[in-house]
């Protein structure tokens, strides 16, 4: 009983579990960090044990993700950040939600994929450790994947109703969320409806407001499974409707994103040892940012833009595994097509606009093979997956008012061969030794990105970068190869009944890495008609994306430590080092070293804690990204919870205990006017506020 309660106060409390999954957890524990947000197992049948919760749900889950050993938060937006994992960021790191993978809407990713994973609704959050496997698809740099709350099945033949309700009330922005499941189900079917709804003012932090960064967004869903053999047959669809949320790092914010969601498909076992998943899925974003309506001042209507894009992406996935759990062969194919269209418009001029993205095509045929075999002591997992991308543009479409130097830009292009295509192999081999106590493991992979159909066909100089924020102007660049990572990493987990420690050291070479660099040989003048239309949108000295050579290394880890019954300490730590190979400088926005601590103190119905999130500053910065170095800071969280009854918790705490003013490294620098942050000055972190949050759950 001890035992159940410390390792599910464990698991809670530091968010970090890995006890807390289904029974195969063991299996995956090796491969994957599981950040658990609220005390909800998979399914309904198991035993709940409600948690300590240690923060204010942020809005974006990707704050949350940024918990994990070697994980850290891009912060472009209030609802646009992105996961940044051992250095690497943007579509580097694999996001889905729900296990699907979709493309983002927005050029500049306003709309990453943890925009879709709104916190409240989080049941976990699975970072897998160092590499992803092949099954997963293609991703260079690591992936996430955000579960959001479904109804499980039932225990018997006659229908029962559950649901999760949670609602918070954050002082800093003067913020609420509201959000949960209801499911009815028996042990053969189960169907559940899913809302949330959240809304937040400017934050403050110091004596100041930051302008520009509200936020609305509304989700709602439907899911349904049934059991169909030894498997089940599933479907959900989600709309995700964001309106009006600011985006400080960027020119522009976003007026809205209006997303559907759909997925189905099959899985389970068909035969004794033959285990069949299959999967469709659609995502279609629709989306509007522009430069005045949420920010001031007003640009003058010269220059003031709304940009409309679109996204679709229509996945299917087939795999069969032959054996067990943990001795089997997988093969799959899976197939992914993303369209992108972008229009840029002068609202008070119905004869400017101009498509940036005139119909971009990516088109992606895969297959995989997986191993998972024993030799002698030593546990491997062995994939290695092929894939084939297609890639085109359209022609762009031009208003009467754009002037002559982006005419003929857009003539250039159109004249161009405007496609391109790749073959890539992918590479894992994972090893372990499943000790009592002590399992040492090591990963060695190869793992490959296809440039975007931004990167290769942006023939408009823009800020568009997948949100870079760096305040330069981009370019295209149809001849990028893919990049290509060798990868690296040994570590050990030590776990005994009271204490855990998980390092890992990692080294990542990465070939071919695409990183905008000098237009051309004459920086500064203004000699070719793209450093023409770059200087008219004010940046003379406009980058070109291309294939450059980098490295990354550095170590992470995590701990817990229960000193005595009722007291605990846990943390994680987190150091990376990366830098161009073929130049003498750095990359762009690396985290600088954190050290992120907790001292908690349970009992059986409350508990309460502290925590210190220390960070180093970072002066190894990007001087081709025009980057600046950044102070350290430590910031004290207080945090307490209480279980008032069976069904329901309530978690409150401080954040930012002694009000202390800090820009953290990978913030986005302000774009906003009208705003208590200085324009061209970090995005400083939250001030000193209060939350509160109550859990129902029957
Ligand atoms: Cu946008």
């Amino acid at each position: 009983m001890h035992k159940t309660i410390a390792c599910s106060a464990f698991a809670l409390a530091v968010l970090l579990s890995h006890s807390a999954m289904a029974q195969d957890a063991d299996e995956e524990d090796i491969l994957t960090d599981v950040i658990l947000v609220l005390a909800q197992s998979p399914s309904h049948d198991t035993d709940e044990v409600e948690p300590p919760h240690q923060i204010a749900l942020p809005a974006d889950a990707v704050a949350v993700a940024a918990r994990a050993p070697g994980a850290g938060a891009i912060g472009n937006g209030a609802l646009s950040g992105q996961l940044a994992y051992r250095g690497l960021f943007g579509e580097r790191v694999l996001g889905r939600v729900n296990g699907q993978r979709f493309a983002s809407g927005g050029p500049n990713a306003m709309d990453p994929p943890l925009h879709y994973a709104p916190s409240i609704l989080l049941e976990w959050i699975e970072v897998a450790r160092g590499v992803a496997p092949v099954s997963q698809g293609p991703s260079l740099a690591g992936a996430v994947n955000a579960q959001l709350q479904q109804a499980g099945f039932g225990t018997g033949l006659s229908p029962e109703f559950h649901g999760h309700l949670t609602g918070q009330y954050r002082s800093v922005d003067d913020s609420y969320a509201v959000g949960g499941v209801l499911g009815v189900s028996t042990e053969s079917w189960r169907l559940g409806v899913i809302a949330s709804r959240e809304e937040g003012d400017d934050y403050e932090f110091d004596d100041g407001t930051a302008g520009s960064t509200s936020f609305e967004r509304n989700l709602y869903g439907v899911h349904a499974g049934m059991k169909l053999g030894e498997g089940e047959l599933f479907a959900e669809y989600r709309r995700s409707e964001t309106d009006p949320s600011g985006n400080p790092a960027f020119p522009m914010d976003i007026q809205y994103f209006n997303t559907d969601f759909l997925q189905g498909g099959y899985r389970g076992d068909i035969a004794d040892d033959i285990a069949v998943e299959l999967k469709l899925g659609h995502v279609s974003v629709s989306h509007l940012m522009d430069n005045y309506s949420l920010r001031d001042p007003d640009p003058v209507m010269a220059r003031t833009r709304g940009t409309y894009a679109d996204a679709d992406t229509f996945t299917a996935e087939g795999s069969l595994r032959f054996g067990s759990l943990t001795r089997n062969v997988s093969v799959g194919a899976d197939l992914e097509q993303a369209d992108k269209f972008v229009r840029i418009t002068n609202p008070f001029n119905a004869d400017f606009f101009l498509d940036a993205q005139p119909d971009l095509e990516s088109d992606r045929y895969g297959a995989f093979v997986q191993l998972r075999q024993g030799v002698s002591a030593a546990e491997i997992e062995f994939g290695a997956r092929i894939d084939r991308t297609e890639q085109q543009s359209g022609v762009p479409t031009l208003g009467s008012a754009i002037p002559m130097a982006p005419v003929g830009l857009a003539n250039a292009f159109a004249a161009s061969a405007r496609e391109a295509s790749d073959i890539t192999f992918d590479a894992v081999m994972r090893l372990w030794l499943p000790g009592d106590m002590v399992t040492p493991r090591l990963t060695l992979a190869r793992k490959t990105r296809v440039p975007s159909t931004l990167e290769r066909f942006a023939w408009l100089p823009t800020e568009a970068s997948y949100g870079l924020a760096d305040g330069n102007i981009y370019v295209g660049n149809p001849a990028l190869d893919p990049e290509t990572a060798w990868i690296a990493e040994a570590g050990v987990d030590v776990e005994t009944g009271a204490f855990s420690f998980r390092p890992t050291i990692f080294y990542r070479r990465v070939d071919d890495y695409i990183q905008g660099t000098p237009f051309d040989a004459t920086v500064g003048a203004i000699d070719s008609p793209v450093e023409m239309v770059a200087n008219m949108n004010g940046d003379p000295t406009p980058l070109m994306f291309r294939n450059v050579d980098a490295e990354l290394y550095g170590l992470d880890f995590d701990f817990a430590a229960e000193l005595t019954e009722h007291f605990m300490l846990e943390g994680t730590g987190s150091y990376v080092r990366a830098k161009r190979r073929d130049i003498d400088d750095n990359l762009y926005r690396i985290p600088p070293a954190s050290l992120r601590l907790a001292a908690i103190w349970q009992q059986d119905r409350w508990s309460v804690g502290a925590e210190m999130n220390a960070v180093a500053d970072q002066g190894k910065v990007s001087a081709t990204n025009s980057e600046e170095a950044s102070d350290s800071y430590a910031v004290f969280n207080l945090f307490g919870t209480f279980a008032v009854s069976e069904i329901v918790t309530l978690d409150a705490g401080v954040e930012n205990v002694f009000d202390a003013f800090y820009q953290p490294h990978l913030a986005g620098v302000n774009r906003v006017g009208a705003s208590d942050v200085p324009f061209g000055e970090k995005m400083p972190g939250v001030g000193r506020g209060v939350w509160v949050r109550a859990h129902i759950a029957f």
